[in-house]
């Protein structure tokens, strides 16, 4: 009897300290194995939430891949890495999962500085083929790397970034990438385009092959020239090389991605070929757990602290209270009501934007890209140069994969896209790969680009308004990880005329100036530690409101805030528009991101590292005023 079949608690998980103990088990020890890895993610992600359905489903196929392989010489590269769950559990790390996603606990991705066996860092879809296509020009030159396996779902296949790397590696036959194609047929919520119905064709082919070799059988002689007839229509259709055999791959599958025995026996094939390799796996997103294998909204993807005995979510929806993205999803839904022509696009994220209600109202006029970010950008600028204003929705960090496309294709051509950038400023327990700090000097720069961001609900549906009704674009409306109440007067507000600035405290010795949900409770520590000091809301942070800037009063000391990075922000604008504009400052500083990289935690608790809570904020205004002459 091997060790594992004692292993009866949780706690045998959680004294995994290296994948090398799978070598010595036989498939039953490894499906008990399995079965404690499922209990333990269920245990474990009801207390701390995390990405949930995505590593239910690749149990079985983690496991199989530590076994054939040998991490951390094989290098085991998944894409994204939030279905890196299990690999953190056979790789010693299961005893810091009551930690993960929080303030300095276990990421919720890979890291490098983790575990020796994390060989490569992501966050972002589709990149695990194009790095695995470096560790292959690499190794020559490197005796520690052996095998190299990318592991990839159907849903990032989808990318742009994916295809090209997929395209490039098919054309060095003597290099052999072993690429894992993980299909659930998912993304977050059900995957689409095209390649996702050749997966399709790919798996009826198999059934087709499988059900002829039956039949044939067992048809009389004399029928079969007829049957042949109807077979040869469909065969076109169902045979010849597959995409990827097209591209140069030897292909193996579609395999049953929870058979231990299918798998080891594709991984140990592809492990001794030496050509190019895809294995299709099929496996079932969420599996063991029925509330996430039932799941096709995406709510069993990333979750929330639940019962795990019945699947319910402790947090319960507070009434009026809603997110931003939800506040958002609700104006769109009004605003389609009255607007027929009126298109949201989203690259793949339905479900974390809270597009759902949006699609089951508007099937037609939700249109979901895929993680094809670039795609959604350039096709929302066209739709738009065609008298069609759509509202792209897209996390700020997602925006970045779509950067020439804004400039070079949207900005430049003065296309009237409006972009709904959701997640803007710290985004929790997904961090350093997520922060949506980077967008404002990514956009900052651009010509005809206008940045707004409102420091409430109330303010979202007055800088919605406003994009709407201007004619040209592009403009950018920020909103963050973050709640508001609701109230059906946002639908009725005075509209704004321009992009204009506003204060919402007066004070004679000094001026912050700072935009987004900070505000209320900023101007709130202002007068009850009654600062002397004017708050300005700088719900525009392009254009700059010139006209405010000009009535400032420089020889106060000026701070500025925001939840961003700092290079090419509020800040350096300000302080560089003031100088233009031929105004000397005599105290000046700038709180925000100073060229780092924020890690994943709490968002309040990582700005108050970062000094950037209200008190900090408080503090830095004193001192300020205190040293000034
Ligand atoms: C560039 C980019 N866009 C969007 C996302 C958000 N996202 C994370 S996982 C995921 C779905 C990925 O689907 P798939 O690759 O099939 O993996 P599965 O979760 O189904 O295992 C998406 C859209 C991302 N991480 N990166």
């Amino acid at each position: 009897m091997s060790r594992m079949r004692k292993r009866t608690d949780l706690m045998d998980v959680v004294s995994i300290k290296e994948p090398s103990f799978l070598k010595d088990l036989g498939t039953e020890d490894l499906e008990s194995l399995a079965r404690e890895i499922r209990s333990f993610l269920i245990n474990s992600l009801s207390k701390t939430g995390g990405h949930f359905s995505s590593n239910m489903g690749v149990v079985e196929l983690t496991i199989a891949l530590h076994k054939v392989f040998d991490s951390p010489k094989d290098q085991l590269i998944f894409d994204v890495g939030h279905q890196g769950y299990v690999h953190k559990i056979l790789t010693g790390r299961a005893g810091a999962f009551d930690s993960l996603r929080q303030t300095d606990g276990l990421s919720g991705f890979l890291k490098r500085n983790e575990s020796v066996h994390d060989c490569y860092e992501a966050g972002h879809s589709s990149t695990s083929i194009a790095a695995a296509a470096g560790m292959l020009f690499a190794k020559p030159h490197n005796a520690d790397i052996g095998n190299i396996i990318a592991l990839i779902g159907d849903g990032s296949l989808n990318s742009g970034a994916a295809l090209e790397a997929l395209n490039f590696l098919g054309h060095y036959p003597e290099k052999n990438p072993i690429i894992i194609l993980n299909d659930n047929e998912m993304s977050i919520t059900e995957n689409v385009g095209h390649l996702s119905r050749m997966l399709t064709q790919i798996r009826m082919r198999r059934s087709y092959r499988s059900l002829r070799r039956k039949t044939s059988r067992m048809i009389p002689k004399r029928l079969r020239p007829f049957t042949s007839k109807v077979e040869k229509r469909i065969k076109g259709f169902l045979t010849g090389p597959n995409y990827f055999e097209a591209l140069g791959y030897d292909y193996y599958g579609p395999l049953d991605g929870h058979s231990f025995k299918h798998l080891i026996k594709a991984l140990e094939n592809a492990k001794r070929s030496n050509k190019p390799t895809v294995i299709h796996v099929r496996t079932k997103k969420g599996c063991g757990y029925t509330p996430s294998e039932a799941d096709k909204e995406g709510l069993w993807h990333g979750v929330k602290p639940f019962d795990a005995k019945n699947g319910a979510f402790h947090a319960k929806p507070e009434t009026n209270v809603m997110t931003y993205s939800g506040l958002t999803a609700k104006y769109l839904h009004n605003h389609a009501s009255t607007h027929p022509d009126f298109y949201v696009i989203t690259p793949a994220m339905v479900g974390g934007s809270e597009l759902n209600d949006f699609k089951k109202t508007y099937p037609d006029r939700l249109i979901d890209t895929g993680i094809a970010e670039a795609t959604s950008v350039t096709m929302g600028g066209s739709l738009a140069m065609k008298g069609v204003r759509p509202f792209l929705s897209i996390y700020s960090t997602f925006l970045q994969r779509a950067y020439d496309q804004v400039i070079h294709d949207v900005a430049r051509q003065k296309a009237g896209l409006i972009i709904g950038i959701d997640r803007a400023g710290l985004v929790g327990g997904d961090g350093e790969t997520h922060q949506g700090i980077y967008d404002i000097p990514m956009l900052s720069h651009v010509p005809n680009m206008t940045i707004a961001h409102p420091k409430d609900g109330a303010e979202l549906y007055r800088l919605l308004d406003y994009a709407f009704k201007i004619e040209s674009g592009p403009i950018a409306v920020r909103y963050p990880r973050a709640k508001d109440v609701f109230d059906a007067s946002m639908f009725t507000q005075k509209p704004l005329d321009m992009p204009s600035w506003e204060t919402l405290h007066e004070g004679s010795r000094g001026t912050i100036i700072a935009f987004g949900d900070i505000l209320k409770p900023l101007n709130e520590a202002i007068v009850s530690n009654k600062l002397d000091v004017t708050l300005i809301n700088a719900r525009f942070i392009k254009p700059l409101d010139k006209r405010m800037l000009l009535s400032l009063k420089t020889d106060k000391p000026i701070l500025t805030y925001e939840e961003s990075t700092l290079n090419g922000g509020l800040g350096q604008m300000v302080l560089s528009k003031l100088y233009q504009m031929g105004r000397r400052v005599n105290a000046f500083k700038a709180l925000g991101f100073d060229d780092t990289f924020v890690p994943h935690g709490d968002r309040e608790a990582m700005l108050k590292r970062y000094g950037l809570d209200v008190e900090s904020v408080i503090d830095a205004m004193r001192e300020m005023i205190d040293d000034a002459p």
